[in-house]
Formats: C-alpha cells, structure tokens, sequence
C-alpha cells in the first residue's frame, strides 16, 4: 500500500491549543501530516502540555525578551525554519507577524480567525458581533499575508447566534466548528489541493472565488 509523504508543519500558539489538538489528533488518524514542533510565545500556554503529551517537541520564545517586533519575528523566523516545516499553522497565535516574517512563509501560513471574514478583524470579535445583533458568526480559515486578518479565506463555518448568548457561550459554539475546518483545510493544503497565488486561495486548480462554506448541520466537505 502507499503511504503518501507527511506533509512537515510547525504550529504556532499562545493558549490553550484545542485547534492544536484537533491537528494532533489528526494526525494520529489519518491526517497526513508530521507536527515538527509547537512554538508558544507564552510559556503557560496549555498547548505546551497538549504538545508533550503527544510527544511534539516545544519551544518558548517571550516576545518580551525582545526589544522590538522585528528582532522578534527575525528569532521567531529562525527557529521556525530550524525545524524546516512546509507549512506554519497559526492556532490561537496572538502576536501580530511582520511582513518580513510572512514573506519567509508567503503561501504556506495559515491562521484561524473567529469570525466571518471580511468581518471583524483583529480582536473581541465575538463580542463584536454580539453588540452589532449578527444573527450568525463564525469562523474563517485563510492565508497568512502582511494584511491583518486579511489574506485570502478559505474555508469558514457559520453557527448561529442564539438568544441568551454571551462572548463566551458563543466562543464555544465557534470553536467546535474550527476543530472541523481547521484540519479539514490543512489536509486540503496536505493534499497538495491548496495552494496562493496572486493573492487569492487556489483549491484543485480553481481560484477561489468566494470562501467555501460548512453549514452548521454540516459534516466536513470533502
Ligand atoms: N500577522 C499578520 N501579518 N497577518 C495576519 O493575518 C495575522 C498575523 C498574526 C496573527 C492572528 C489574528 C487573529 O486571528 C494573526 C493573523 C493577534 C492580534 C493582535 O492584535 C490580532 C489578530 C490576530 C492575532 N495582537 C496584539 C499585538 O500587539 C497582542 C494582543 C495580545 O497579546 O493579547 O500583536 O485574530
Ligand atoms: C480560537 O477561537 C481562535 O480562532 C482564536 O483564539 C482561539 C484559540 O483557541 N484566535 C485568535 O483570536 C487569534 N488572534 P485554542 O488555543 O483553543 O485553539
């Protein structure tokens, strides 16, 4: 039987890592892809022990040591690239990246943002879309590029808002759906099905146009 070759990732986090976890797991199935390394810029982040529970090799690196951004990104860079990954998987990664470290990864980073990009950038995006009354949200796979939150998107899941909700009832909801699309895209990017050109998501040959959808009764797309 082939076995098709593991696809390398480093995966980068600040927090608790449950989108880690569901690349963990699977990998454990029949996601094909090899964790290199978990790199956290906050030394209590969760995700470190999810890591060595899984036998994944971990790294610190406090933005706080560092006098500015750049010298920053340039060590985080470095390391990055020490553990020679073909893809770099932001999961719950808080830091914003400077155009000289997304142009090292330009086409082969991907970030999960909780929201339903081209809504809410950046941050509180759960609250956001409960004080402007959203009768649904989500979240979004997409490229990692210089724009904040802004690169191509390729996959998003929509739930609904429901009465009574608040930012953490609602965080909740969202974050089941990104442990589906999640893996879903990075095993599309895996694949070899996925990849950016100009700008924009190509998914089996075709630029996407508009970002597929997974419904909230939906299983995973193929
Ligand atoms: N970097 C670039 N260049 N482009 C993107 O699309 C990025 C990125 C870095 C991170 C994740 C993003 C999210 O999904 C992400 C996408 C952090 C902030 C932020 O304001 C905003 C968006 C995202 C991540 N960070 C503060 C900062 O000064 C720190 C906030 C904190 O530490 O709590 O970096 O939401
Ligand atoms: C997820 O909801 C992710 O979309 C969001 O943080 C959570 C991380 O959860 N990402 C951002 O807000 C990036 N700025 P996790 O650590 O359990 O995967």
């Amino acid at each position: 039987m082939s076995q098709a070759k593991k696809l390398p990732l480093v995966v980068l986090i600040s927090g608790s890592g449950s989108n880690l976890q569901a690349i963990i797991d699977g990998a454990a199935a029949d996601l094909p892809v090899e964790i290199k390394a978990v790199i956290s810029n906050q030394a209590e982040a969760y995700g470190l022990t999810r890591a060595a529970n899984a036998g994944i090799e971990t790294a610190v690196l406090n933005h706080k040591a560092f006098a500015d951004r750049e010298r920053y990104d340039q060590a985080l860079g470095e390391l990055v690239e020490s553990f020679k990954p073909e893809l770099v998987v932001l999961a719950g990664f808080m830091r914003i990246l400077t155009p000289e470290f997304v142009d090292r990864f330009q086409g082969r980073m991907l970030n999960i943002h909780p929201s339903l990009l081209p809504k809410y950038r950046g941050l509180h995006t759960h609250q956001r879309a409960l004080d402007a009354g959203d009768k649904t949200h989500g979240a979004s796979v997409h490229f990692v590029t210089a724009e904040l939150d802004g690169g191509p998107v390729i996959l998003q899941a929509q739930v609904p808002v429901e009465t009574g909700d608040d930012a953490d009832k609602l965080a909740a909801r969202v974050l089941t759906r990104e442990h589906i699309i999640y893996p879903t895209v990075v095993r599309w990017f895996a694949e070899g099905r996925l990849a950016m050109n100009d700008n924009k998501a190509v998914l089996d040959g075709e630029p996407l146009t508009s970002p597929r959808q997974l419904a909230f009764d939906e299983t995973p797309p193929e």
